[in-house]
């Protein structure tokens, strides 16, 4: 069995790996020479713990080999990525780009699998596109949507035992990526049809997106009621059918930001609660911008002096070193901006050196700062101890009581 996987990006590589470690002769291909050059030379380009080491034995042992043409293989992955274009509009040129890659290839008996994030549908239009180019190979070849459900920091795990949701264009088609996955998947493979297993993905994705906007909404209201959100939520989530999640400074990533837009994008009318979400979390960012500055004004009012102002953490989530479509890091800019980047100590205690933003130690900042602002929930904050000589913003509840 060879497979070729299309996009070696945070998905397509990891999950080339895994499959290669899994007795599968794996070709994985990448438009980027430099991304192909590095996994060649058995070097990981993305951050992930304990993927550097697998890398290295699957490329040592040939199982694994990089390039920026696909090859005759008998399965073929579309990993690449999905953004969004214009005003929230799905982009799916790269999938179409990586399928018209491997048209030529296509045998009787291949399987083609989509794993991409896509709008309902792309599955079908990919298989229309195949099928006027290459029309001999209709009903000979299986085509199928299986999207990944991995969170960065915990993928070699997650690849393995989470569940999937894979759905063929016909039964047939089903059946065969089904046995593709169970190769190296121990979680369940749960069979249903292309649409819903596109639409599964960007469920998922918006239920998150929907319930954090919850979170922030009751933080909003909170904070003009005089209520600690954090032990409201606490308190609320002791019912046995509450679960609320967590406020923050916004919701950042590739995932939850964007998925919900392929389906406002295409059901407007229909799609009410997940618009709104987005515009709640968006807005987030913007007050919690208008908050700093606000805190900023004051103590300038009241003290004679600007503030030294510490903006704590600035990757997208807690723990990571991400800092891809961060809230935080958007916050951060827009702050500097407004006060012409004087007085700022930019903190991330994940990243060692960044092109932009001067970083300084966390408790360094934490001593310096007349105002500190909490934007990300790295594990090391929770160490300080609230001080009462500080103006302390909490946007992701460090300290929660
Ligand atoms: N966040 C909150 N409050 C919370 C939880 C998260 O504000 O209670 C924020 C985070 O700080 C971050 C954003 O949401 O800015 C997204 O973080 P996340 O941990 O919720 O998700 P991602 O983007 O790292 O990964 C998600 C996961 N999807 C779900 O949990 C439904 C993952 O399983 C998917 O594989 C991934 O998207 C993807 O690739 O689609």
């Amino acid at each position: 069995m060879k497979a070729c996987f299309m996009g070696l990006g945070y998905i397509g590589l990891p999950t080339a790996i895994i499959a290669a470690k899994h007795g599968i002769e794996v070709k994985g291909v990448d438009v980027n020479p430099t991304v192909v050059e590095k996994t060649n030379a058995g070097e990981l380009h993305i951050v992930e713990p304990g993927l550097g080491d697998l890398l290295k034995e699957v490329v040592a042992s040939g199982a694994l080999v990089a390039s920026t043409k696909p090859e005759v293989c008998d399965a073929y992955f579309m990993v690449v990525p999905t953004p969004f274009k214009g005003d929230h509009q799905p982009d799916t040129s790269f999938v179409e780009a990586a399928t018209r890659a491997v048209l030529p290839l296509l045998k009787e008996g291949d399987l083609y699998v989509i794993e991409s994030t896509s709008p309902v549908g792309t599955t079908e239009a990919m298989a229309k596109i195949i099928y006027a180019e290459r029309p001999e190979l209709e009903g000979k070849i299986y085509i199928a949507y299986c999207p990944e459900r991995v969170l960065p920091g915990n993928i070699i795990y997650e690849l393995v035992n989470n569940d999937r949701v894979i759905g063929g264009v016909d039964e047939a088609s089903t059946d065969k990526a089904i046995a593709f996955y169970s190769q190296f998947v121990k979680g369940k493979l749960h069979r249903t049809n292309a649409r819903t297993a596109e639409m599964c993905k960007l469920t998922e994705n918006s239920s998150r997106d929907v319930q954090i906007a919850f979170a922030n909404e009751l933080s909003f209201i909170c904070d003009r009621a005089g209520i600690n959100v954090w032990e409201l939520i606490e308190l609320a989530n002791k019912h046995p059918r509450v679960n609320i999640l967590q406020p923050g400074c916004g919701v950042g990533g590739h995932c939850i930001a964007v998925d919900p837009y392929f389906i406002t994008a295409e059901f407007p009318k229909e799609s009410k609660v997940i618009a709104m979400a987005r515009e709640i979390n968006n807005y987030k960012a913007d007050w919690c911008a208008e908050k700093v500055e606000n805190a900023m004004l004051k103590f300038e009012l009241e003290n004679q002096r600007k503030p030294v102002v510490a903006m704590m953490g600035i990757a997208f989530k807690a723990d990571i070193d991400d800092l891809r479509e961060s809230p935080a890091k958007y916050i951060t800019t827009k702050v500097m901006q407004k006060c012409n980047n004087a007085s700022i100590l930019v903190v991330e205690p994940n990243v060692k050196e960044h092109n932009v933003f001067k970083l300084t130690d966390y408790n360094e900042a934490y001593e310096t700062a007349d105002i500190v602002v909490f934007l990300t929930a790295h594990t090391p904050f929770k160490s300080l101890k609230k001080r009462e000589d500080k103006i302390i913003l909490d946007f992701c509840g460090i300290f929660k009581k």
